[in-house]
């Protein structure tokens, strides 16, 4: 599949990967669905920015017209966060965007798959998809999607709006290990903390890349998760996310959102509820995740 006629890598991320160079893979769904114009074409830069700064190369992945592009381009990246008819991009979408000509963002679960066909092994997002709160038994396609493609995943946790407790069970019957980047607890994306423990606590990126050699080199199949809690002097309180949730999740119900609608709508809910704070911790994790995962990608390639 590597440069098919739908599959494209860009030449400065082809060069680094020959080379044994740090490569990050970036999701677009949050550009494109996750975050409010123009903020998310910025952030998308200054996140790219901030791998490079870390010695990194960073790859974001979509689709543009049909091409699965591994390292999106300036122009293609304006494309993903300003145009109305993007797609979000899960396992089962890419077939259907693909042969339509469309073009889409990557989810997590998208981003894992092409980053995996690209041979990057590490991706950074902000957080993952997971299973939701009450008996809708909607269940986010990440999950078992990191249970099956070896890619490692920094994240501050899983977004709040979540059942964080379920989603946790999902990942651990599923075989995925949570390791925690200084931190003993599993955050809950807006807060540094859910109350709920990771499976291991390490302080360096070298500490993770010796977990990811070793778990790939029994088992050379499903992906890790690695939560770094978001920023303290930006992190929100658990009690009062709680109630900012909840309101946001009413309003959903009471709309009618479903589907792959259902994200989206909660978080620009849970964003104008908070007075554009949450999104100030959103933007703000997912720079503290990209550099994070810079400095993992260098690790594994560096062999000490
Ligand atoms: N976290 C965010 N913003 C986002 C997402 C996660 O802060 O936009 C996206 C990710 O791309 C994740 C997706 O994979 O939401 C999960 O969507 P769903 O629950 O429909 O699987
Ligand atoms: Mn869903």
């Amino acid at each position: 599949m590597i440069n098919s006629d739908f599959f494209k890598i860009s030449p400065d991320v082809q060069e680094a990967l020959a080379e044994g160079r740090p490569v990050v893979a970036l999701e677009s769904t949050v550009i494109s669905h996750g975050l409010p114009r123009p903020t998310n074409l910025e952030t998308a830069r200054c996140v790219e920015a901030a791998i490079r700064e870390e010695g990194a190369v960073p790859a974001t992945i979509g689709i543009v017209e049909g091409t699965i592009i591994v390292g999106l381009n300036d122009a293609q990246l304006e494309h993903l966060a300003d145009a109305d008819d993007i797609r979000k991009v899960s396992r089962r979408d890419f077939g259907i965007v693909i042969s339509q000509k469309g073009s889409g963002a990557t989810t997590v679960a998208g981003t894992m798959i092409a980053a995996h066909h690209a041979g990057i092994q590490v991706f950074a997002t902000g957080g993952i998809g997971g299973v939701h709160r009450g008996d809708s038994g909607d269940i986010s396609a990440d999950l078992p999607e990191l249970a099956q493609t070896p890619v490692a995943v920094v994240c501050a946790g899983a977004k709040a709006i979540l059942d964080l407790p379920r989603t946790l069970e999902w990942l651990e019957t599923a075989g995925v290990p949570i390791i925690g980047y200084q931190t003993e607890m599993f955050p809950a994306f807006y807060a540094t903390s859910s109350d709920l423990p990771v499976d291991v606590c390490v302080q360096t990126p070298k500490e993770v890349a010796a977990i990811l050699q070793a778990r790939w080199s029994l088992e050379p199949r499903g992906g890790v998760l690695i939560t770094v809690p978001p920023p303290s002097d930006l992190a929100l309180a658990s009690a009062d996310m709680e109630q900012v949730i909840e309101a946001a999740l009413i309003t959903a119900k009471e709309a009618g959102i479903r589907g792959k609608e259902v994200t989206p709508f909660l978080l620009t809910r849970v964003s104008e509820l908070t007075e554009g704070r949450s999104l100030a911790v959103n933007l703000a994790l997912l720079e503290q995740n990209a550099r994070v995962a810079a400095r993992i990608a260098g690790a594994i390639v560096s062999h000490e």
